[in-house]
């Protein structure tokens, strides 16, 4: 008893240190280039160096960064962004586990002294440390989610400077996603000091600086964050924003505008927070709902100048619309949006979870051909060019956070849960503007048939409601419907489900009865709106049986024909979406249950598709017509 008081008052203490904290942070604007605002790109190719020594302290305790990399040893090249593991033939950098070294030389100009620079990694997997001239710069924990400092002080402007990035992807207990290192002591099987890294996720632990590097200026006086929020009655938009600003204590004069797609200014404000009208509004709709205002952009233009002189210029996209949620549905500009969806990955040959513009559109193209309204950002934040593209192009997203393998003991602890709801900052703090995002997920297939789990995903649920009252909050289970302990903190019920796969295997007629049960129950429990958040077989790409058997695409195909005749009894009344599992093929740890990789994409890792990817497109492409015709029906 007194170990659960001390416990919660702990957990509020947290709680509210994070709301304090939150006040004080800085935002984390996209970089953009302005009339007051330059960037320099640091992509390229890097020096790179891993700490192969038994300890993978070597490094550190040799202070690396304080001369150039090559001057440490031998280094090789290295393509930022991309995760190091599969550029090389080294099988031993493949599975590399510990700190990865990068450097490169850049200049930064002389007139650049009188700005505010800033040094911007949009990721690095997973804990980094960043030097500038061999003086440390900034350290940032999580693989996915941008960090930035300002390094005017550690500059030489009009002269060469070198920036080094030490990256270390060891996943313990407390990181997010967890996992652990497990040392193999017994010398009769295995080398000394011969070590693995255990975690409990499905997917290749990619790592390196997987995101953009990027230096940019703004003045010293600048335009630290801004929130929009948005909602519409009738014709009229109103649109709520919050500017934040930086620098000395200025006396600021800002001016506001609201510019269309066409660029033309619709509404004006004077003030660092407002409420601006958008007379005869364009809401911002999935492309499934609407033709013609599909992704519908508004900039806000935000000009700041202060009384010393100085003046900044930053352009924020967000589009109008309203997300509710009812006990059976989820409502998007207050009509029912069903979310026929698929869940990705960052993944891809070679550059592994690097950021690629030609496989984002590539992606884009097959969501659209396809017909995907929706995807889910399963496990973890994903680009925010990737976001971008989903904003533009109107496709609803279900922003995930890396909470992915939360299932031992320690990973409910403190110092876990600390982490999260800092985490969970961070990712709305980048998000928030975003009207593709639907629903925040704090997590995917925890262990939350834990009693521990109740509080753990309480808070995060409740402190991700505070960052953000404006859309709902789930996680994703694999849990029951009687023994789950925290679904019932979730504004939207998210459940994966693998009848005829994982249980099962092969009995193509049991799907039916067991996923009908399974949503009864699951609607009976709780009353909320469900999501079928995965649900594939695995399927070797030219494998072909008749009648169908497990790993040919023929099985992917009849497997799914089971579940989409489900999904269409129950989407007339609380199921809110159906996601595929995978859009795409992608790569895992070694195991016998997987060849090469998990294959339960509809399309190959090289995103063609399989015979499935027809079937699905097919079904996608009837359920946008029909909401179509509904639409013109009802004069929409
Ligand atoms: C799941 C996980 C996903 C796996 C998938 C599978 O439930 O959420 O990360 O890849 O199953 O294929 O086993």
């Amino acid at each position: 008893m007194t170990g659960g008081v001390t416990c919660s008052v702990l957990l509020n203490t947290v709680l509210i240190f994070l709301l304090i904290f939150e006040s004080v942070t800085n935002g984390m604007l996209y970089p953009r280039e302005s009339e007051s605002r330059q960037i320099q790109e640091l992509d390229g190719m890097w020096n790179f160096r891993a700490d192969t020594s038994p300890s993978r302290n070597v490094g550190m305790a040799e202070k690396w960064f304080e001369k150039q990399l090559a001057k440490t040893g031998p280094v090789i090249p290295m393509p930022v962004p991309s995760s190091f593991n599969d550029i090389t033939t080294d099988r031993k950098l493949q599975h590399f586990v510990g700190w990865a070294w990068y450097d490169r030389e850049f200049y930064a100009a002389s007139d650049w002294e009188n700005k505010r620079v800033v040094l911007r990694i949009d990721s690095a997997h997973y804990n980094t440390i960043v030097w500038v001239n061999g003086q440390h710069v900034m350290h940032h924990e999580g693989g996915h989610l941008p960090f930035e400092e300002m390094v005017n002080p550690y500059l030489k402007f009009g002269q060469a400077n070198w920036v080094t990035v030490a990256v270390n992807n060891t996943l313990t207990p407390h990181t997010l996603p967890p996992g652990s290192i497990e040392y193999m002591t017994d010398k009769n099987k295995y080398p000394p000091g011969y070590f693995v890294q255990n975690f409990e996720f499905d997917f290749f632990n990619y790592a390196g600086i997987h995101r953009r590097v990027r230096l940019y200026t703004t003045p010293k006086v600048y335009i630290n964050d801004i929130t929009i929020t948005s909602r519409f009655e009738g014709s009229t938009g109103y649109v709520q924003y919050d500017v934040k600003f930086g620098g000395l204590g200025n006396k600021t004069y800002p001016f506001v505008e609201i510019l269309d797609r066409n660029g033309d200014t619709v509404a004006k404000g004077v003030s660092l927070s407002g409420t601006l009208h958008i007379p005869s509004v364009t809401p911002w709709w999935p492309y499934s709902m609407s033709k013609d205002s599909a992704g519908y952009l508004y900039t806000l233009k935000v000009t700041l100048k202060s009384e010393s002189g100085s003046h900044d210029v930053y352009r924020q996209q967000f589009g109008v619309r309203t997300i509710n949620v009812t006990d059976s549905q989820i409502l998007i500009n207050n009509k029912p949006f069903y979310c026929h969806g698929a869940a990705k990955h960052e993944d891809s040959d070679i550059r592994g979870k690097g950021l690629d513009f030609p496989l984002i559109a590539r992606d884009f193209a097959m969501l659209k051909w396809l017909g995907v309204n929706c995807f889910r950002t399963s496990h973890y934040p994903y680009a925010e060019e990737i976001m971008d593209q989903a904003d533009a192009q109107g496709i609803a997203v279900i922003d995930e956070s890396p909470g992915v393998g939360i299932r031992s003991n320690a990973n409910f602890g403190n110092k876990s849960l600390e982490h999260h709801l800092a985490v969970m900052k961070e990712l709305v703090g980048r998000d928030k503007n975003r009207p593709s995002v639907i629903l925040w997920s704090v997590a995917n297939e925890p262990a939350s048939n834990k009693p521990m789990a109740q509080h753990y995903f309480k808070t995060v649920i409740s402190y991700t409601k505070s960052l953000d009252p404006s859309r709902p909050v789930t996680f994703v289970s694999d849990a029951e419907y009687d023994n789950d302990v925290a679904a019932q903190y979730t504004d939207v019920l998210c459940i994966n489900r693998y009848y005829g796969w994982y249980q099962d295997t092969g009995h193509l007629e049991t799907i039916p009865y067991q996923l009908t049960y399974d949503l009864e129950q699951w609607y009976k429990t709780f009353k909320k709106p469900l999501i079928i958040t995965e649900y594939g077989a695995d399927t070797v790409p030219g494998l072909h049986t008749m009648p169908s058997y497990v790993f040919t695409e023929d099985y992917q195909v009849d497997f799914m024909r089971q579940y989409h005749a489900v999904f269409d009894v129950f989407r007339k009344k609380y199921l809110a979406g159906e996601m595929v599992w995978n859009f795409a093929d992608f790569m895992t740890v070694q195991n016998v249950k997987r060849v090469v990789g998990n294959k339960k994409g509809v399309l190959t890792r090289q995103r063609q598709p399989k015979a499935a990817a027809h079937v699905l497109r097919h079904r996608y492409w009837s359920l946008i017509n029909e909401t179509h015709s509904l639409n013109k029906s009802l004069g929409l």
